[in-house]
């Protein structure tokens, strides 16, 4: 049998948590349960799965994997992080209000300001890098924290232990956003955050191949409230999409380590261009949360931003202008990506405190040779800036 301990190393329970081979053929991989429903002994008795949109075998198996490299007791997959996000707010009543960091992703902005507000919950941008200031300006209405660090896009880092102090002061729960770092550089729960969302489709999927959310708890009561809304709503990922998933993230270790060290390529060369007015890295050490990356996270990660001389017009076009770099919304896939956030992903934020500046150009640096992804980026940036 596979050995899934919490004491494990990282890449073992990568490979082995939630995956003992397969009961009853000794399938090494945890095959694709593609049915919608299960055979049952008797009425009211089960084998342990009913109905697939209440669960499935490859579901739990990524549930379990992706439980465990978060460290958590409780993990619930469901059908993209947008998804994972609604769910969790869900446990949110008229009246109450969300502490929302003041970079976050366009699409969790639109979320809340868009479709929670309907329903009369309240929002506020906050700069979370001043846990001092949340603390004094408390809007007793606070009932959750929303937190990304390194935000999207611009690549701030927030304070996580230091914010869930003042969060938990409070009586409020603090939800990170781990999807730019990955459970392989860092692990808010630890740090003292209550819930941790994930959108899959970056680097956990890794691939570019498929959309998933998950959350992972150590709060029982939480878990079994989102279990019961993972059911009840249904937005659920279906048996393939856990499998590729589960195939994506045993790589998840080694693919990280490659996208640390070809962000830091791409951010030398960067720094140092003349059509670049400022670099966005958290690994820089005059970025201001350098220090607090560094001990927060095992590294900087594959993200990097940068503003351009010249405008909107010049980050347009560099960002169409690349081969390598291919132009498209997303991130964390092994492949590089590039993309304009003032157009493309954070479009929903614009006229808000989350509007992001429009000569901003945000690459996903991707696993390729890095002197490949040098070279390009430098030839757009040298042609067109
Ligand atoms: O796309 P989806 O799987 O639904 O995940 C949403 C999401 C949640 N949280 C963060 C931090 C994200 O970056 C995203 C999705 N982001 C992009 C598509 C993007 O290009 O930034």
């Amino acid at each position: 049998m596979a050995v899934d301990r919490p004491s494990d190393g990282f890449e073992t329970r990568a490979l082995h948590a939630g995956q003992d081979p397969e009961r009853v053929t000794g399938a090494v991989i945890p095959p694709i349960f593609q049915t919608s429903t299960f055979a049952q002994p008797a009425v009211g008795e089960h084998l342990g799965y009913e109905y697939a949109r209440t669960g499935n075998p490859t579901r739990t198996a990524l549930e379990t994997c992706l439980a465990a490299l978060e460290g958590a007791d409780h993990g619930i997959a469901f059908a993209s992080g947008m998804a994972a996000c609604d769910t969790l707010l869900r446990r949110l009543r008229p009246g109450d209000h969300i502490g929302l960091g003041d970079d976050a992703y366009g699409g969790t902005y639109r979320l809340i300001s868009a479709i929670f507000s309907v329903h009369d919950v309240g929002h506020s941008a906050v700069d979370l890098t001043d846990a001092k200031a949340l603390d004094t300006n408390w809007n007793p209405a606070t009932q959750i924290v929303w937190l990304e660090t390194p935000t999207n896009p611009l690549l701030t880092i927030v304070d996580i232990a230091a914010v869930a102090e003042v969060v938990h002061k409070h009586g409020a729960k603090l939800v990170v956003d781990n999807t730019f770092a990955s459970p392989y550089l860092q692990q808010p729960l630890a740090l003292g955050a209550d819930a941790v969302v994930h959108s899959t489709t970056k680097y956990i999927g890794g691939h570019s191949d498929v959309v998933g959310g998950f959350v992972a708890t150590n709060d029982a009561e939480w878990a079994a409230d989102l279990r019961y809304l993972q059911n009840a709503i249904g937005a659920v990922p279906g048996p393939q999409d856990c499998f590729l998933t589960l195939r994506g993230v045993k790589t998840l270790g080694v693919r990280m380590d490659r996208h640390c060290s070809n962000a830091r390529a791409v951010v030398d060369m960067l720094v140092d261009h003349p059509a670049v007015s400022k670099v966005l890295y958290p690994g820089l050490p005059n970025h201001p949360g350098h220090d607090i990356a560094a001990s927060q996270m095992a590294d900087f990660g594959g993200m990097v931003s940068f503003r351009v001389k010249g405008g909107v017009g010049v980050a347009m076009k560099i960002a169409a202008e690349c081969r390598l770099f291919t132009l498209a919304e997303s991130l964390g896939g092994v492949e590089s990506l590039i993309e304009h956030p003032g157009v493309m992903t954070h479009a929903s934020a614009a006229g808000s405190a989350l509007e992001v500046p429009d000569d901003l150009i945000r690459v996903s640096v991707g696993i390729e040779t890095a002197a490949d992804l040098v070279d390009d980026l430098r030839q757009a940036l040298d042609r067109l800036g």
